[in-house]
């Protein structure tokens, strides 16, 4: 019989030993929590793990312990091999000696005498043994490590494990639970399977995969929430998980930053309320005079832009990294956020989608994405 997508996860991560494990850019609870759970389970398994993010976790997430291990860059730990012909003549010994700079290679022949045509020099095969890509609808979304080490991912199996509805089963093996509010809740049956030791899921890793539960789920509000979803969160909350914790430092204590960001997007909100929309932007320069992190705009739309009145959606467009990103929340059940963002060529769920304006700015792009969505607006409401 076939096995289904888990038992093959559990498989690969049982058999192999050294494994890179990956999440998107921009990291949300859910990435941050998914990842460091992952990590600390595979180290807890004797495994040599390495955990890389594109960007550091935001400063909200401290309070998780071991989150430094998540890093932002690493060596693909390929090897280099130099090979020498020994078709014609044999070698006898090979030692090697450090002089100054240079490493050299010392081949004394068995007979005869080696030449310089003979001696080749290669890339050779990854450390790695596999890859795990987590909470990421595809391989673009994990920015840097993969667009640097793109042959990793043809090289090395990939497990794509994801709970995203458009996710590209980019993977070896995709285990893309739809049903699941969030990676982590995908990855707690996954650890059951892989040990198959109830008492194995810790504190530490608890906390970590409630964070990823919480978060997805904005504190159990959304209505992606499921009774499974809060089965699984009241089990982790009995291995010992940290719920005061995490809801303490993700929804009660804000740092004086991000209060100061928060009120600069409230005061440049534009109300779009003829054509139902309310949006805002943050620019560059806001997140350098409040001293806030480029992290520290992405609770702005969902504890406060997504409770406007009267309206179908929220949008905070905000400058990172050279591009422009737009965030957009849906503030009722019959607007679908996720075919605006794809007027942009993003994505994501009913509820909450993204998009992202390559190497542009606020100045070049927002008077164009606010036309495109008036006009989109319009001819959507004039279909009912
Ligand atoms: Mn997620």
């Amino acid at each position: 019989m076939e096995l289904s997508p888990k038992q093959q996860v559990v498989e690969m991560l049982k058999t192999k030993q050294r494994i890179l494990l990956l999440t998107h850019k921009n990291p949300d609870g859910d990435a941050i929590g998914s990842i460091l759970a992952l990590y600390l389970s595979l180290k807890k398994l004797g495994k040599d793990v390495v955990a890389v993010c594109n960007d550091p976790a935001p400063s909200v997430f401290e309070y998780l312990p071991q989150i430094k291990k998540i890093s932002q860059n690493f060596s693909t730990g390929r090897d280099f091999v130099i090979s020498l012909d020994v078709s014609q003549v044999k070698a006898d010994k090979v030692m090697y000696k450090v002089v100054g700079d240079k490493l050299n290679i010392i081949v004394t022949p068995a007979t005869g005498n080696f030449t310089k045509e003979m001696v080749t020099a290669a890339d050779g095969s990854f450390n790695f043994e596999a890859v795990v890509v987590l909470d990421s609808t595809d391989l673009e979304r994990i920015g840097s490590p993969y667009e640097k080490n793109p042959e990793i991912f043809y090289e090395i199996p990939v497990i794509n494990l994801d709970h995203h509805a458009g996710n590209d089963q980019f993977g070896k093996i995709n285990l893309v639970d739809m049903t699941a509010t969030s990676t982590s809740e995908v990855l707690v049956s996954v650890l059951e399977a892989l040990t198959g030791d109830p008492k194995f899921i810790d504190e530490d890793i608890a906390t970590a995969l409630l964070t990823g539960i919480i978060t997805d789920t904005n504190s159990f509000q959304n209505n992606n929430t499921t009774p499974k979803s809060l089965t699984v969160a009241a089990q982790l909350v009995a291995f010992g998980a940290r719920q005061q914790d995490i809801i303490k430092y993700i929804y009660k204590t804000k740092p004086l930053s991000t209060l100061r960001l928060w009120g600069r997007a409230l005061s440049n909100l534009r109300d779009e309320r003829g054509d139902h929309f309310v949006w805002t932007q943050i620019y560059k320069k806001d997140y350098l005079e409040c001293g806030a992190a480029e992290t520290e705009s992405s609770g702005v739309i969902d504890e406060l832009l997504k409770t406007a009145a009267n309206v179908d959606f929220a949008l905070l467009l905000t400058e990172k990294n050279g591009d422009v990103h737009g965030s957009l929340r849906s503030t009722n059940k019959n607007t679908d956020v996720a075919v605006i963002a794809k007027l942009f060529g993003g994505g994501g769920h009913a509820m909450a989608a993204a998009f992202q304006i390559d190497n542009s700015s606020l100045e070049k792009s927002s008077n164009m994405i606010i036309s495109k969505i008036k006009e989109y607006q319009m001819t959507s409401q004039n279909k009912i």
